[in-house]
């Protein structure tokens, strides 16, 4: 890796790298993923408008003195009245070394995730804990590509581009563009996942897919036992998806080495982590799991820094759930890199409480969040300070070099050693040290040692509660921007045999909340779906501020829509 080089910083599977050479930006020819291309995204965030400088009650101020008011402001409060809160806006290592100040300082801190954590915590519980991706060399030789609630390639533009050619099944309710391109295409109904897993797992043996070592091994008998219990015909009835079609996907795997790749869609329910489980254990039964594969496997959002020795080390004193947590009951929130206001469930309850406590906001650029921030603090951008990038979609890593700099401006880790310093604390790691660690460290390989088959189910479905006029919410990532950056979105987007029409203003109800939204008509969603892509403003005034069952994270889709007329 030379000096040249730069990590996307953007929240993707892909971790691009790029390179810099006299202010001008270029794809890295080398980098096998990124594969001489950069996407729209990249060039947006490019493009973006920064903070001009520090603000202070939407007065400028200088960066000094921003500093020494956050400063003040931390030595008045208590640190347990204070909430450390850090989102996803860039994902580099060195974002964590805020959070290694705040640990120390005796901050709250938010636990559970938006993101990935209830498929994270399925996969970690059924394979001994850890959920790491096989290497990408083994999806470059699979022969099928099944994509189940992952909009692949669109959320991973580059890694799609790598096996474009090979034979696709998705599993999906929205007709995403890898649906339209797939051989085969089931338009599940929402939150419906594990019982299609389960039909799976009940044919597995007829097309003589089990892997039959590998279930005796890890002891699989009762999971298929829990699949063979219902007939097929029970299944058809309440998949609403024919046995044909079932079929269909057993024929195109059958004899095939399958790559299964996982996304957000199936897990963003209260139960989803047991869905999730189910899914994988169905893997597991046609031995995508077995050590022995050279081709094929389950690829989810990999925990990136698996098989390093962590740098950031933090120890938090106390925790509260990310989905419910009262900001307003904080005397001071300090937010980096998040848009709450957007990208966080039950949002307009967040905005309430914003408005009561002093918010600290440090983040590149302006968004719905900062708007009610007390103080600004303009963070570095991804050209002005160093990083390592770890990947959640294959294990390539990118180190990304300082190339600018801005007085005004403070990276992370310059802003934790101000804050080391004010406040007398030791053990601050050096930041050459870490990005040196990164760089040439090699990650410790996963082996798998014993799978936990999931055993028992109890899960409430969405179809059994849902009346006639309710539609299933479903949220979920767009093209053409990253989460809330980038996006400017009020849309709802209906099929077209609904009753309302194009460019129409409706008001969106759940129990949740309520927030009004433009129709759009698209035939890519199901009769009983609605869908709000991700960033767009008011999607999250309808979602709950209620965790899953296991992993205290955010349950966006757990939840059914009424559509009234404004
Ligand atoms: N362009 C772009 N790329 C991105 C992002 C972005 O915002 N824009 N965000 C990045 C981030 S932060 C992440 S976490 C990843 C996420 O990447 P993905 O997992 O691909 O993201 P999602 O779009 O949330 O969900 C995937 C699919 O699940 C489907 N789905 C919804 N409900 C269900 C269900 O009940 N069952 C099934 N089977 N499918 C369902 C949705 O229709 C959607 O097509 O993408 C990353 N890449
Ligand atoms: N309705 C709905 N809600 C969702 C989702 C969905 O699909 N639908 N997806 C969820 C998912 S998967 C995720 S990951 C979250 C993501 O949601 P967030 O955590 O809010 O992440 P972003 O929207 O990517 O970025 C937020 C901010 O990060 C700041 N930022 C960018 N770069 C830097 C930097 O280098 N330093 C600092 N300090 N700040 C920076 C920018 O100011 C930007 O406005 O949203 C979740 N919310
Ligand atoms: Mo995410």
């Amino acid at each position: 890796m030379n000096s040249n080089n730069i990590a996307c910083p953007l929240d993707c599977f892909d971790t691009c790298e790029a390179s810099y050479n006299k202010g001008a930006v270029k794809p890295s020819l080398t980098h096998r993923v990124t594969n001489k291309k950069l996407c729209i995204n990249f060039a947006k965030l490019l493009k973006e408008e920064t903070f001009s400088s520090a603000f202070y009650e939407n007065k400028n101020i200088n960066l000094k003195q921003a500093l020494e008011i956050l400063r003040k402001k931390l030595e008045e409060t208590k640190p347990s009245k204070t909430l450390y809160y850090k989102g996803s806006g860039n994902i580099g290592v060195f974002q964590s070394y805020p959070k290694t100040f705040f640990a120390k300082y005796g901050s709250t801190f938010t636990r559970g995730g938006l993101c990935d954590s209830i498929g994270s915590h399925a996969l970690e519980t059924s394979r001994g804990g850890a959920n790491v991706n096989p290497s990408l060399e083994k999806l470059l030789s699979a022969d099928v590509i099944i994509c189940w609630g992952r909009n692949f390639s669109v959320t991973s533009s580059h890694m799609y581009n790598l096996v474009k050619d090979k034979t696709f099944i998705t599993i999906d309710p929205i007709s995403t563009p890898i649906a339209k391109k797939s051989q085969l295409y089931l338009q599940i109904k929402p939150k419906t996942d594990y019982e299609l897993a389960l039909l799976l797992t009940h044919y597995a043996k007829e097309y003589n897919l089990e892997d039959e070592a590998f279930i005796k091994e890890h002891k699989g008998k009762n999971f298929i036992n829990l699949a063979q219990e219902r007939s097929l015909e029970s299944y058809e009835k309440t998949l609403g998806l024919p046995l044909s079609e079932i079929k269909k996907l057993m024929e195109l795997i059958k004899g095939k080495s399958v790559a299964l790749m996982l996304g957000l869609g199936a897990q963003k329910y209260y139960e989803g982590s047991s869905i999730f489980r189910v899914i994988d254990a169905f893997a597991a039964c046609i031995g995508l799991h077995n050590p022995s594969r050279t081709a094929g496997g389950v690829w989810y959002l990999s925990d990136a820094s698996y098989g390093y020795d962590k740098q950031l080390k933090t120890s938090k004193k106390k925790e509260v759930d990310i989905t419910s947590v009262d900001y307003g009951a904080y005397d001071l929130l300090f937010i980096q890199g998040g848009d709450l206001l957007v990208s966080n469930p039950n949002s307009l309850k967040i905005l309430n409480a914003l408005k009561k406590t002093f918010v600290v906001y440090f983040g590149t650029c302006k968004n719905e969040t900062s708007a009610y921030a007390n103080l600004i603090i303009p963070a570095a951008t991804f050209l002005q300070k160093k990083d390592v990038r770890l990947s959640y979609g294959h294990e390539e890593k990118v180190c990304s070099y300082k190339h600018e700099h801005d007085e005004e401006k403070i990276s992370e880790y310059e802003l934790s050693k101000y804050l080391f310093k004010a406040f007398d604390f030791e053990g601050l790691k050096d930041e050459n040290e870490v990005f040196e660690y990164y760089k040439n460290a090699k990650a410790k390989a996963f082996i798998l040692e014993k799978y936990n088959f999931i055993e028992t189910l109890t899960i409430k479905n969405l179809y059994d509660e849902k009346k006639e006029n309710e539609y299933y919410f479903i949220t979920a990532k767009a093209k053409k921007s990253l989460n809330s950056q980038f996006s400017n979105e009020n849309n709802v987007y209906l099929h077209p045999s609904s009753s309302f029409s194009a460019g129409q203003e409706v008001t969106l109800r759940s129990e949740f909340g309520e927030a009004k939204f433009i129709v759009c008509l698209s035939q890519d969603v199901r009769e009983d779906c609605i869908l709000c892509y991700a960033g767009n403003k008011h999607a999250n005034y309808l979602t709950p501020a209620r965790s899953d069952a296991f992993a205290s994270s955010a349950i966006f889709q757990e939840l059914l829509v009424h559509i009234d007329v404004s």
